[in-house]
């Protein structure tokens, strides 16, 4: 049974399991196998491409670009879907993870996450530069000190974590800002994932023993 099956088998068995429940779910892996599934971006271009991902020549990912200067990034509101939107708390979500790849020429971005409400917004401290045409991954584990507030001065990060309506991934360079950097470059996304908590079924922690593995 290869990679990709196994991922989309687990992925389909744990989303099996939460029903028809209108949150994020832990375990939930985004593999552009589908199509963009409401990933898209205002300015960015967001284009599906359907081969080269993050798991071989026949694995789709998302593609954004810009060519204008303004704003880099990827995002899904909560309007386009429940997967990555609701309570990641009550949901027993602890990390995000994802897979990037910098597409041609590294033009050396700088690729956080960001999530929150609409008026309560974090974005990760650290970040990743990934090497030209190399997929790699990021990873962070969902607590305050990992991530900065840049909209909605006194909302607190448990707040966002319950209601979260906004989820980016974006190229913004030190400092981290409200808006995502503008820039010229382009980025390939795949694998959005939300990691469990540790221990919190047996198929959950298959799910992540899946991502891990592939790592290796
Ligand atoms: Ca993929
Ligand atoms: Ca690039
Ligand atoms: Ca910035």
């Amino acid at each position: 049974m290869n990679r990709m099956f196994t991922r989309a088998l687990i992925s389909g068995a744990v989303a099996a399991l939460a029903g028809a429940a209108h949150a994020a779910t832990p375990g939930f892996v985004e593999t552009f196998q589908s199509g963009l599934n409401g990933w898209g971006s205002n300015p960015s271009l967001v284009t599906l491409v359907t081969s080269g991902g993050a798991d071989g020549a026949a694995d789709a990912y998302a593609a954004v670009s810009d060519t204008g200067f303004s704003e880099l990034l990827i995002r899904r509101s909560a309007t386009d879907g429940p997967e990555f939107s609701g309570n990641f708390l009550a949901a027993g979500i602890t990390g995000i993870a994802f897979d990037v790849n910098e597409l041609g020429i590294d033009d050396g971005l700088s690729i956080r996450v960001g999530f929150g409400t609409l008026g309560n917004f974090w974005v990760s401290n650290t970040s990743i530069d990934p090497q030209a045409d190399t997929w790699e991954t990021f990873s962070v584990q969902l607590i305050e000190s990992n991530f900065t507030e840049v909209f909605g001065a006194g909302g607190t990060w448990n707040a966002a974590m319950s209601n979260v309506q906004r989820f980016q991934i974006r190229h913004d360079a030190d400092p981290i800002g409200i808006m995502p950097d503008p820039s010229t470059g382009d980025f390939g996304v795949d694998n959005i994932r939300l990691i469990p908590t540790p221990g919190a079924g047996g198929l959950l922690a298959l799910a992540g023993a899946a991502a891990l593995r592939r790592r290796r």
